[in-house]
């Protein structure tokens, strides 16, 4: 039994029972029963081992009638602020669910979560049903030029940004003008789209006098496209300090 969510509001028994069970398995659930019963999951009679691990509850966990369980990172003290809507039944963790977030360690039988996204999605797996997923922003911020190289009438340039976990491909344009988000579409792509994991790019450009300017989109899971990012420009303007000597 993994990756359920499992709400209550009104009067009703516990949220888990597993009953004459041998070698159950109750993996990464989230039940909250919101104080209408007295615990949230139980494994009983004599019969029943199970193994009880990364449950995420607002209840105890209950060895009852003789049987056995192994538990393991559970958590049974999740409250409304951790879900994205509790009195809703939307029981996707939200940031503020830091004594989930990341706190499971990888189980075999459980590779994805309640939504299929895999497992995990940060450094470690998150106790409960659900995978955190910070929202993605709105577009690239950080895009820069970290090397560059001019050739009789062409620039090329490698750009550089942060990773962005929900992207699933990038598309990178250039021209000898500033791009904006005003006349991104009448610019080029730069070769094929790149994949969502990428975080460079190598593009040229033909500029006669080596100034180019560069901008990024990526594409989101449902197909849709960013916001332009912040502009790229060879060459790049240089600021000197003064030099102060007292
Ligand atoms: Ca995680």
């Amino acid at each position: 039994m993994r990756n359920n969510f499992i709400y209550r509001a009104g009067p009703g028994d516990v949220g888990i029972t597993a009953n004459y069970a041998a070698n159950v398995q109750v993996l990464h659930n989230t039940v909250i029963l919101n104080d209408t019963f007295a615990w949230a999951i139980e494994y009983r009679f004599a019969s029943t081992n199970a193994t009880v691990r990364y449950n995420l509850t607002d209840g105890p966990i209950l060895a009852r009638n003789g049987a056995q369980g192994a538990l393991l990172g559970n958590l049974t003290d999740a409250a409304p602020g951790w879900f994205v809507n509790a009195q809703g039944a939307d029981l996707h963790l939200t940031a503020a669910a830091t004594a989930a977030i990341d706190h499971a360690a990888p189980l075999a039988a459980v590779l994805d979560d309640f939504d299929g996204q895999t497992r995990p999605i940060g450094a470690s797996p998150d106790v409960g049903a659900d995978e955190y997923a910070a929202p993605t922003p709105t577009r690239v911020s950080d895009l820069r030029i970290t090397s560059h190289q001019i050739n009789p009438g062409t620039l090329t340039v490698t750009l550089n940004w942060s990773a962005l976990p929900g992207a699933t491909a990038f598309i990178v344009k250039g021209a000898i003008e500033p791009i904006t988000a005003a006349n991104w579409d009448s610019h080029n792509q730069i070769g094929p789209e790149l994949p969502g994991t990428a975080s460079s790019a190598s593009v040229s450009i033909d500029s006669v006098n080596g100034v180019g300017y560069f901008a990024i989109k990526y594409r989101n899971a449902e197909g849709m496209l960013s916001e332009i990012s912040n502009p790229a420009f060879w060459p790049r303007l240089e600021v000197f300090v003064p030099l102060v000597r007292r």
